[in-house]
């Protein structure tokens, strides 16, 4: 499962209800993959439901462990996330601890990526249940970036605006240091000049509230077709132009 190519992708959460419908139009909006994710209220009966429908649309599934609760085989991958800038260390690698401690003869491996998640909107669900410490300037998010990639050496380095579209400064910030791992970004993408402006910047744009509006399939394909659009040579750098450009 090579998701080091995907651009675009929903992110679904499973404390949220969904209509079957919805699950099963993804397929033919053109995203290239389906996370399955969300900060608060997991409960496993509705991973398994939601993975369920979501393995039915035939598009590669991420379950992102953001707790036991959605620690549930039968994922393509498991994304594993740590708030690099949390006050608790419980975020960074507490939880993670105790998972291990539980399931680590489970674990498959080759199906693990880490996420090193900078999170940047101080309003959103995942910074007050995270106690995140939003950085203050383009500056601290790039050094965050360099912590995730260059020291941790993560898969994914995520910068997460979670419910509001971010400042492409601080993307670009990131992008910038940003060099083993793929630079996701999440937050606020309604439509299609939202999308292109980070997938300029970001490897990956990461949608999610919007699919839970009544037209939501319908902007979920503004936004996937307007990520196509983003040519290697408009995504500014030496990074994005040789194939991914990912040395
Ligand atoms: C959330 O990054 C995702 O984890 C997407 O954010 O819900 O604001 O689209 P939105």
């Amino acid at each position: 499962m090579d998701w080091r190519i995907w651009r675009h992708a929903v992110k679904i959460d499973p404390a949220r209800p969904l209509p079957a419908s919805a699950i099963a139009g993804l397929a033919a909006t053109g995203t290239d993959a389906l996370i399955l994710g969300g900060s608060d209220g997991i409960r496993r009966s509705d991973v398994e439901r939601l993975l369920d429908a979501a393995r039915s649309t035939g598009l590669p599934v991420a379950i992102e462990v953001s707790d036991l609760e959605a620690a549930v085989p039968g994922a393509d991958l498991y994304f594993i996330p740590m708030v690099l800038n949390t006050r608790d260390p419980r975020w960074l690698v507490g939880a993670h601890r105790e998972a291990l401690q539980r399931l680590g003869p489970y674990l498959p491996w080759e199906r693990v990526v880490t996420e090193a998640y900078i999170v940047c909107n101080p309003a959103s669900t995942v910074a007050r249940v995270s106690a995140a410490a939003v950085p203050a300037s383009a500056e601290e998010v790039a050094a965050w970036a360099a912590v995730g990639d260059r020291l941790l050496r993560a898969g994914i380095v995520y910068i997460e605006y979670s419910g509001r579209f971010g400042d492409p400064a601080w993307v670009r910030a990131a992008a910038e240091v940003v060099r083993g791992a793929r630079l996701f970004y999440g937050g606020g993408i309604t439509g299609g000049h939202q999308a292109a402006t980070m997938a300029a910047i970001a490897d990956t744009v990461v949608v999610g509230n919007v699919l839970y509006r009544a037209d939501g399939l319908r902007r979920i394909r503004q936004t996937v077709r307007a990520v196509r659009d983003v040519r290697a040579e408009d995504r500014g750098g030496e990074r994005f132009v040789a194939g991914d450009g990912l040395s």
